[in-house]
């Protein structure tokens, strides 16, 4: 295969989340999440899996840290906790909670490594859950808060700040169908929460920039959505519908195009808009600096009366059929296929030209083989599902895509929400009994591609 070198800076990094990997439930005075009260509700979680403990990182940091240097890495993408800045969501601001985060990026910076931090990735303080959660507008305001609170701590170290992780899987599985934390089944909150998520995104982008922060943005999981067969008008119409529900409802607010007509009118079928208000769109529309793309597979639909639809997606059941992936698929079953992320690029930077783009997730489950003992873990389908999604990329550039970095999902292997601890998306190994970390073969291909800054 031909030899593809990236630009000159391109950012070659990893990502991971709070509650993922930092266990410490209980430690510095941190609060209670959706995800806490979630994971202990039996049902709701693999084998009653928490993260409670997860990879130990909050003790662990210093050691995570230098394996990242060792890795190469350039940038490090990990959330914030909000429950550990205001345990109860709104309250007087824990400092203790802040000193962890303050201690990673001092890490961080001192193995040149450049923090990317995400002010929300899916731990939302129970006690504002119980006053609505993300329905409630007020959650939106509290938000910018915690924004603010930890930009006054981190803001001369940080440059780069995103907002929200993925507000479809908030909204959607949180709200709309429950497979997610709080687990509620309304499918009309799944559209509150949607517009609340998208106002509290442009509340505290608005307050970084005014606070100083250099770039601001918002990391989404964008779809690759497309037709069945490609023919018929059925076909083309699921699709619309679709890539509005996951695309469209996010980017058209974002870019300051407002909430597209047909979105509109599909979601007000479904619960009356009251929660929109005059003014809210050009609230969201506060100017970003970048935008993170989080690809993982493509999603194929087509058009068929009495469709089952997806209950991930409001309002397609009758009209859609969701195709079943089709192989070769990860450990989670989905459909791999780089030229969707190539694709997805190039629309995106197509329908909004100007905007930097970052690859701020990418990568795949799959089962570890050969954990022999000898410090060996092999993950040759890892390294496969990156190589074809890191063409998939350089395509992308070569035919114009401002894009800027790449972050693979994920640093290490940790608790993938409701498939507890048993989907491994981790380049680094976790032994959950010791905390033993072992970089895994596709961990030693990655930091090849880093250090020759190409494939
Ligand atoms: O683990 C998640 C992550 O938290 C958000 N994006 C998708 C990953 C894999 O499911």
């Amino acid at each position: 295969m031909t030899e593809l070198r990236f630009p000159e800076g391109f950012v070659w990094g990893a990502a991971t989340a709070a509650y993922q990997i930092e266990g410490a439930a209980r430690e510095d005075g941190r609060g209670e999440s959706i995800w806490d009260t979630f994971s202990r509700t039996p049902g709701r979680v693999f084998q009653g899996h928490t993260g409670d403990v997860a990879c130990d990182h909050y003790h662990r940091y210093a050691e995570d840290v230098a394996l990242m240097a060792e890795l190469g890495l350039r940038a490090y993408r990990f959330s914030v906790a909000w429950p550990r800045i205001r345990p109860d969501g709104t309250g007087p601001v824990d400092p203790r909670g802040l000193d962890f985060y303050d201690r990673l990026v001092d890490a961080l910076l001192a193995r040149g490594i450049d923090p990317f931090v995400t002010l929300y990735h899916w731990d939302l303080p129970q006690a504002l859950e119980d006053r609505g959660g993300w329905t409630a507008r007020e959650t939106a305001e509290h938000f910018a808060d915690h924004a603010l609170a930890v930009h006054q701590r981190l803001g001369d170290r940080v440059r780069t700040w995103t907002t929200l992780n993925e507000p479809w899987c908030s909204a959607y599985l949180g709200y709309g169908n429950g497979v997610h934390a709080p687990g509620r089944r309304d499918a009309g909150a799944a559209f509150r929460a949607v517009h609340h998520l998208l106002l509290g995104h442009g509340l505290a982008a608005r307050a970084l920039r005014a606070a100083g922060a250099e770039a601001v943005g918002i990391t989404l999981n964008l779809a690759d959505v497309r037709p069945a067969d490609g023919g018929s008008a059925a076909d083309a119409a699921a699709v619309r519908l679709v890539d509005g529900l996951q695309n469209r409802i996010f980017l058209g607010p974002l870019t300051g195009a407002g909430y597209p007509d047909d979105v509109l009118a599909h979601l007000s079928r479904i619960v009356e808009p009251d929660f929109l208000r005059d003014g809210d769109e050009k609230l969201i529309a506060a100017p970003l600096d970048l935008l993170g793309i989080n690809y993982y597979s493509p999603t194929y639909v087509a058009g068929r009366a009495g469709g089952a639809g997806n209950s991930a997606y409001p309002g397609t059941a009758g009209s859609v059929e969701f195709l079943p992936p089709v192989g070769p698929l990860t450990d989670t079953g989905w459909m791999i296929e780089p030229a969707g992320l190539t694709r997805l690029l190039e629309r995106v930077a197509a329908d909004h030209p100007g905007l930097p783009l970052f690859i701020t997730e990418n990568g795949g489950a799959f089962p570890d083989r050969d954990i022999d003992g000898t410090g060996r873990v092999t993950d040759t389908d890892r390294i496969a599902y990156l190589d074809g999604h890191l063409r998939a990329a350089h395509d992308a550039l070569s035919r114009g895509v401002d894009l800027r970095g790449y972050l693979v999902w994920s640093l290490l292997d940790n608790f993938e929400w409701a498939e507890g601890y048993r989907k491994r998306f981790g380049i680094v190994h976790v032994d959950y009994l010791t905390q033993r970390r072992t970089p895994k073969e596709s961990a030693r291909w990655y930091q090849e591609v880093i250090s020759r800054n190409g494939l």
